[in-house]
């Protein structure tokens, strides 16, 4: 029986065991899809929980996931290690690690995995830690014999739907292009309503408002991993703040800057 007490960073870190067949036929077109291993037969999935409790978001103008260091080289290091010590601990098995750049639907690998749920605003919400928690895999060509859980969902209270400034929540999932955490993102000028949505919101990067009115994330636990307390950045003031290190680095700092404008111009016309 393959014990999953076993895996690395057990009981540090919330894991579980999914079959790679019930993800391969969707898996998503990126360049880390080469890394996949051949003939691959289960995932190792990892929650990064980034919920730091309420103080560190005090004034802040980012979204929760953005205010730590930059989450794809924290987990990216966790997961890096994780599978060194598989490598090592079953040789002639191939394991790869990903991270959001991933090919992997990487909340239904999770959900799968026994890990949390799917909620309407189709985020993995897991019992302790909610929504806040970034996914990480490792894809191996090992077999093990742990089976996948049932695909499982969130009360489906609407409270999600109705606090979506943009109506980006539907049936089918989340419509990207009016996810205001995708309207940050975007590079070039912004049309009038999106400066809106981004003026009113008072966040300059990301959106955290289906996942704040969630009552599965009420009374949820701090985040476990340290590094994530470690250089704590909640606002973004202008280009002197912009370092490399941070979740809104892979953009450059034009878009972010653009985003900040948005919001200076507001203070600008409540100061006249
Ligand atoms: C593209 C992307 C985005 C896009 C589009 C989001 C979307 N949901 O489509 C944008 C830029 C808007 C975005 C925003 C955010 N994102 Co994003 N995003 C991704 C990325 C890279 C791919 C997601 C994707 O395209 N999915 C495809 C769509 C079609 O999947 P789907 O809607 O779930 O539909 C499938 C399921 O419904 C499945 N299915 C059918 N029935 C059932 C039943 C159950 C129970 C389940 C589980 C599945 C399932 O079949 C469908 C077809 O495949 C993933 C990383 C990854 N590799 O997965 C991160 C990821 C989903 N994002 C993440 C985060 C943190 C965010 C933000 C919270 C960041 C922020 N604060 O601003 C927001 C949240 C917005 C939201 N409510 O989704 C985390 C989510 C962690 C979690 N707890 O779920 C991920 C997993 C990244 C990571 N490594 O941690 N994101």
């Amino acid at each position: 029986m393959f014990d999953i007490t076993k895996l690395p960073f057990y009981g540090e870190l919330p894991v579980g065991v999914c079959s790679f067949s019930a993800l391969e036929d969707e898996l998503f077109s990126c360049r880390a899809k080469s890394r996949i291993p051949e003939n691959s037969q289960s995932v190792i999935v990892y929650l990064f929980p980034y919920y730091l409790g309420d103080d560190y978001y005090k004034n802040s103008n980012l979204s929760k996931y953005a205010v730590p260091e930059d989450y794809h080289r924290i987990c990216g290091e966790y997961l890096e290690k994780a599978a060194i010590l598989l490598r090592e601990e079953f040789s002639g098995f191939s394991f790869q690690s990903f991270c959001d750049n991933s090919p992997i639907n990487e909340v239904k690998a999770a959900a799968l995995a026994g890990l949390g749920v799917r909620g309407e605003n189709s985020l993995l919400i897991n019992d302790e830690y909610g929504s806040f928690c970034f996914i990480g895999e490792i894809v191996t060509d090992m077999k093990t014999d742990v089976k996948n859980c049932e695909l499982r969902y969130c009360l489906k209270c609407g409270l999600c739907k109705r606090e979506c400034v943009n109506n980006a929540i539907s049936e089918a999932g989340i419509i990207e292009e009016k996810c205001l955490s995708s309207i940050t993102q975007k590079k070039g000028e912004l049309k009038e309503d999106e400066k809106a949505l981004i003026l009113n919101s008072g966040c300059i990067w990301g959106c955290d408002a289906c996942q704040n009115i969630c009552p599965m994330n009420k009374n949820v636990k701090c985040s476990p991993v340290k590094e994530f307390y470690e250089n704590v950045k909640p606002r973004y003031e202008g280009k002197a703040d912009y370092s490399e290190d941070r979740a809104f680095s892979w953009r450059k700092n034009e878009v972010i800057e653009r985003n900040l404008e948005i919001l200076c111009c507001k203070k600008d016309k409540n100061q006249l």
